[in-house]
């Protein structure tokens, strides 16, 4: 069983005009104590994104753990501490056999189903959302609510982590209803340093 910290900050490409802003936003999350961190691009080729996570990895120092959204391949290129899977991804077991036994594996879940499989496979992490509505995601699932939260819990022992539409205001909740972690886009962008001490300070 991994010990996930309370925040997961996500760097989304997409909300970058480019690696420098990118870079930067990850020195303020970092600064404002975050010690694990995504890099998730949905629109850019495998040179980019690999270019752009070789860049976060210099720039992250070995402290932090940063997992890769989708790519096994590029975790690896990239030197990376995870991959994040969703259900229409890698399998698992496939994932496995390209970063092996020791890097972090998550699963993206969205019904209890699916966190009831996800539970059954060698993820580290299971993830279950959107708990609120998002704007950060094409095509989100249904929204699953606190009540989600809950039933996932209740589904699972391994680390759950909880996404989608959390923020500052509304994170101890979700912690309440059983997530060890949340992870976050949107609140974390305006003012990543300041954003990530107030979750921090919240979830204490
Ligand atoms: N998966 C489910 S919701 C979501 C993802 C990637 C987006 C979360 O972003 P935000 O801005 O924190 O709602
Ligand atoms: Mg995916």
């Amino acid at each position: 069983m991994i010990a996930l910290p309370r925040l997961y900050a996500i760097a989304d490409a997409s909300c970058f005009a480019d690696t420098v802003a990118l870079i930067a936003y990850t020195k303020e999350v970092i600064a404002g104590g975050v010690t694990l961190l995504q890099y998730r691009n949905k629109v850019g080729n495998a040179r980019e994104m690999l270019e752009q996570a070789r860049e976060l990895r210099r720039h992250a120092g070995s402290r932090v753990k940063l997992i890769m959204n989708d790519r096994a391949d590029l975790c690896l290129a990239a030197d990376f501490d995870g991959v994040h899977l969703g259900q229409d991804d890698l399998s698992p077991e496939g994932a496995r056999r390209v970063i092996g036994d020791k890097l972090w594996l998550g699963v993206s879940t969205h019904n209890p189903e699916q966190v009831g499989q996800a539970d059954t496979t060698s993820a580290d992490y299971l993830a279950i959302g959107p708990v609120f509505s998002t704007t950060s995601k094409a095509r989100p699932d249904p929204v699953i609510g606190l009540e989600g939260v809950r039933k996932a819990r209740s589904l699972t022992r391994k680390a759950l982590v909880a996404i989608g539409g959390i923020t500052r205001s509304n994170c101890r909740s979700v912690i309440e209803a059983g997530a060890d972690t949340v992870a976050v886009i949107s609140d974390l962008l305006l003012e990543p340093g300041k954003s990530a001490e107030a979750f921090f300070r919240v979830l204490r």
